[in-house]
C-alpha cells in the first residue's frame, strides 16, 4: 500500500488505561480500522501452525515485548488486508498498544508508515491495576494476574514511556486523562481528535 494514502494513529497508554475500550468507540463513530498489536499477537499465538506460538506465550505472560520483527509483520499484513478491501487503496488505522519500544517506533515509521500523531491515555497505576484485576476474573488473559501486571507496569514505565516522550518532543502526542468514566474519557477523546484532525 502507499503510505501517502493511509492514515495511521498510534494509541498508547499503560496496561488497562482503556486503549481497546476507546478504540471500539472510535471505530463505531469514525471509519477507523482497529489493529491491536496485543490482539494480533494473541491470535498468532493460537494459530496452530505458527512458528512463534510458544515465544509469544512466554513473552506475554512476563509482560515482555515480543521481538519487533514478529509484531511489525503482523501489523503490516493486517494493514495490507484492510487496504486491499478499499477500492481507493485508502485506510484509516488505529494502531493500539504499539509501538511500545523505541526500536519498533523507528522501524515502523521508516519501513511501514509514519503516524499522524499519538493518542496517549494517561492513567495512574493504581487505577489500571484495579481495572485489570477486575477484568482478570473473567478475561482468561494469561497476563491479567497480580504478578504479570507488576511486570507489565515495569516494562511500560521503563521501555514504553520513552516512546511517548519521544513523540511528545516532536509535538505529536495528544494526551487524554483516562481516569474518568469510559463515556467521559470518550468525550475528551472525540474533542481532541477532531481538533487535531481539523
Ligand atoms: N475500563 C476501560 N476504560 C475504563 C474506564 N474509563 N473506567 C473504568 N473501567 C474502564 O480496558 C481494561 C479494563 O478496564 C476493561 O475491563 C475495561 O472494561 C475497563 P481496556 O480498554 O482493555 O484497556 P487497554 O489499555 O486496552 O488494556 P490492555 O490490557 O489491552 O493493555 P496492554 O497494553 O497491557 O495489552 P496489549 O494487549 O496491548 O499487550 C499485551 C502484551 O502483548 C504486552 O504486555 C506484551 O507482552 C505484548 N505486546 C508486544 O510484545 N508487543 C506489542 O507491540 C504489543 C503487545
Ligand atoms: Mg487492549
Amino acid at each position: 500500500f502507499s503510505p501517502s494514502k493511509v492514515t495511521v494513529l498510534f494509541v498508547l497508554g499503560g496496561p488497562g488505561a482503556g486503549k481497546g475500550t476507546q478504540c471500539a468507540n472510535l471505530v463505531r463513530d469514525y471509519n477507523f480500522t482497529h489493529l491491536s498489536a496485543g490482539d494480533l499477537l494473541r491470535a498468532e499465538q493460537d494459530r496452530p501452525d505458527s512458528e512463534f506460538g510458544n515465544l509469544i506465550k512466554e513473552y506475554i505472560k512476563d509482560g515482555k515485548i515480543v521481538p519487533m520483527e514478529v509484531t511489525v509483520q503482523l501489523l503490516e499484513n493486517a494493514m495490507m488486508d484492510a487496504v486491499k478491501k478499499d477500492k481507493d487503496g485508502k485506510g484509516k488505522f488505529l494502531i493500539d498498544g504499539f509501538p511500545r519500544k523505541m526500536d519498533q517506533a523507528l522501524k515502523f515509521e521508516e519501513s511501514v508508515c509514519p503516524s499522524k500523531f499519538v493518542l496517549f491515555f494517561d492513567c495512574p497505576e493504581e487505577v489500571m491495576q484495579k481495572r485489570l484485576l477486575e477484568r482478570g476474573k473473567t478475561s482468561g488473559r494469561a497476563d491479567d494476574n497480580e504478578e504479570s501486571i507488576k511486570k507489565r507496569f515495569k516494562v511500560f514505565e521503563e521501555t514504553s514511556m520513552p516512546v511517548v516522550d519521544y513523540f511528545d518532543k516532536q509535538g505529536r502526542v495528544v494526551k487524554i486523562v483516562a481516569t474518568k468514566s469510559p463515556a467521559e474519557v470518550y468525550k475528551e477523546t472525540r474533542g481532541k481528535l477532531e481538533e487535531r484532525l481539523g
